[in-house]
């Protein structure tokens, strides 16, 4: 099962922050997310909820927070989309070539994020084909979201699957925390943003996907070529 922000795609830097900043500077607002900032936004999962933690911290009362954190998160909503659309969103390195290899050995595979569906939906066509992934769980699904295990327990109950044997991908502390919290095993493949997020008992983790890519702890695993492979996923399931 794969994580979509930070994970399959490479999409909270120059993605989300932009199109959060936007949202600010067509309310009128002075707000502005910088790149550092942002990251430690990111431990509140959740665009409203990071937006409305936000406001909150600068002085807004609940209720002003939570209405304008609802009215800011559907004009960023809109205009992340048009991003993806346009194909401004990548998918990580090695993502494409894992994914292509997951399918050719006949491994099913899901989607479970807290991003939104109306954009989640459209980014998963952009790069995909229609029946790589036979269910997506979004944010609008669920009521709570990562660290919570809800988005997995979710496709669990969907697909019919035990846990036993599925693989969790993620990027993230948060990510990690739900994935295990749903019985899962989980491989975390790092990036900028969570290099330095605490991983405890991950499965594995990894600075990448590959090729070159680095083991930073768990379990040994086969990373053939430095690249996460059917045959690293196989190792973690079993
Ligand atoms: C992703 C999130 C999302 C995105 C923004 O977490 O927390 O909120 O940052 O998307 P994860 P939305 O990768 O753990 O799923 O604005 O659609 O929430
Ligand atoms: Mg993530």
């Amino acid at each position: 099962m794969f994580d979509v922000d930070g994970t399959l795609a490479d999409s909270e830097r120059d993605g989300h922050r932009v199109a959060f900043n936007e949202a600010f500077a067509d309310a009128g607002l002075v707000d502005r997310w910088g790149i550092d900032s942002y990251g430690k936004l990111l431990s509140v999962t959740g665009g409203k909820q990071r937006l409305r933690a936000h406001l909150a911290s600068r002085g807004y009362g609940e209720a002003e927070a939570t209405r304008l954190a609802t009215e800011l998160h559907r004009a960023k909503t809109q205009r992340f989309r048009e991003m993806v659309l346009d194909g401004r969103i990548p998918l990580r390195p090695g993502v494409r070539r894992l994914v292509d290899e997951l399918r050719q050995a006949g491994v099913r595979m899901f989607v479970a994020t807290t991003g939104s569906r109306s954009w989640v939906e459209a980014l998963l066509d952009h790069h995909f084909e229609a029946s790589t992934f036979e269910l997506t769980v979004t944010a609008a699904e669920v009521p709570r979201l990562k660290p919570h295990p809800d988005v997995y327990l979710e496709v669990l109950r969907r697909s019919g699957l035990p846990g036993q044997g599925v693989v969790a991908i993620e990027d993230s502390a948060n990510g990690l925390l739900a994935a295990q919290a749903a019985g899962l095993r989980c491989l975390v493949v790092t990036n900028d943003y969570t290099a330095d997020d605490h991983l405890p008992n991950a499965d594995l983790v990894v600075d990448g996907f590959g090729p070159s890519a680095n083991q930073i702890s768990g379990v040994p695993a086969p990373l053939p070529g430095g690249a996460v492979t059917v045959a690293t996923l196989t190792a973690l399931a079993s």
